[in-house]
């Protein structure tokens, strides 16, 4: 498959968005990973997402680390800047590249073998540092690269695909998330593109640290009989507790948290909102404290909460917190990086 070269020229029927490109626009290569793996379909849901926020693909910076899940940056937003970096740290490699230059829209893609064993303390501390990002981890709960064995997000007591079953308790990234301080943290299904592609847009528009995870299914080596990664498994399990849409550029609208209707929550920096349908009736995904109770009752009893799990209202990113120079790094002049002889001296007098 790899030999294959996507054509080049569209079909000037194809529709397009607001600013004139087309879907295709927004794709990579032709995929090389097995055929019916979830980590494909999340990068169609990506696709659509930033084809339907108008973004132009040179704005986007896609990170990632090495897995099959690390690989699917090179499938979608082939014309938009890309670094595969090492196994587990795609998130410091990020938080460079968004403090030299802000101007770009992060996008972090992992695995869970690359975010929850060798890049556990990048994953935590990217979170708490709210680096502005969307980082999508694709979890299918092994490491699907190096053929099937446990990952760190495995539940214990699950079965691998020659029968042996994981003895180890399992990280659960969402509510480690929420522990850490992410400010957007949601869980979703490659199998569901309608629930996933909103979570993205919003996440996308999110000024902070916004953590979707996603139950993506390894059909190699983990989506059988005893395992609680595989569709099968999904599909009977997937709680989701509410539903959403997301508009880039509406005025905001007061939120209504009229019982089981529909709210809508003013989401980024630009205006945007979230219109979200409740699915369950005592589900706030403002209030933190209840969202890590529920994530936790929910997997005690083997079910999988999916949906908008929490979002900070006063979401803010690393350059607030650090008070950072607005300019990318590239548009400094020298008077910029070098104030000059007076500048130093009264620096230096209030270090003394
Ligand atoms: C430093 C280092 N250690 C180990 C490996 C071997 N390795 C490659 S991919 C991988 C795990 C991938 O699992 P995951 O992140 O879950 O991705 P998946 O393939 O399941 O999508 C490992 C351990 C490596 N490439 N580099
Ligand atoms: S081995 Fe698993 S994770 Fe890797 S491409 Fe195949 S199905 Fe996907
Ligand atoms: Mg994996």
């Amino acid at each position: 498959m790899t030999f294959l070269a996507k054509p080049k020229l569209h079909h000037p029927t194809l529709p397009k968005n607001k600013i004139g490109y087309t879907r295709r626009d927004y794709e990579g290569k032709v995929s090389t990973l097995c055929a019916g793996c979830g980590h494909d379909s999340i990068s169609a849901a990506l696709i659509q997402a930033f084809f339907e926020l108008d973004i132009q693909p040179h704005r986007v910076a896609k990170l990632s680390g090495i897995g099959c899940s690390s690989k699917t940056p090179d499938y979608f937003l082939g014309n938009s800047h890309g670094f595969n970096t090492v196994h587990g740290r795609m998130p410091s490699v990020l938080t460079g590249a968004n403090l030299a230059n802000r101007e770009l829209i992060y996008l972090g893609v992992s695995g869970d073998g690359d975010s929850a064993s060798i890049g556990l303390g990048q994953f935590a501390h990217v979170m708490r540092r709210g680096v502005n990002m969307t980082y999508i981890l694709e979890n299918n709960g092994v490491y699907g690269l190096t053929k099937g064995q446990f990952s760190a997000t495995a539940d214990m007591g699950s079965k691998a695909k020659k029968g042996a079953i994981n003895k180890d308790a399992a990280i659960d990234t969402i509510s480690l998330a929420l522990l850490m301080g992410a400010t957007f943290v949601a869980r979703s299904f490659s199998g569901d593109k309608k629930q996933l592609t909103p979570l993205v847009k919003a996440a996308i528009a999110h000024p902070g640290a916004a953590f979707i995870d996603v139950i993506s299914p390894c059909v190699a080596f983990n989506n059988h009989a005893g395992s609680t990664k595989s569709y099968d498994y999904i599909r009977e399990h997937n709680e989701a507790v509410n539903r959403l849409d997301f508009w880039p550029n509406r005025e905001a609208i007061n939120v209504n948290y009229d019982e089981g209707g529909v709210i809508e929550v003013p989401a980024g920096a630009e205006g945007g909102i979230i219109k979200l349908r409740k699915l369950h009736a005592d589900y706030d995904p403002s209030d933190k404290i209840n969202a890590q109770s529920m994530i936790a009752s929910a997997a005690a009893k083997g079910e999988v909460l999916t949906g908008l799990l929490y979002l900070a209202p006063d979401a803010e990113d690393l350059h607030a917190h650090l008070n950072t120079f607005a300019a990318p790094f590239n548009r400094l002049a020298e008077k910029d990086l070098c104030p000059g002889a007076g500048m130093l001296e009264k620096i230096n007098a209030g270090l003394r």
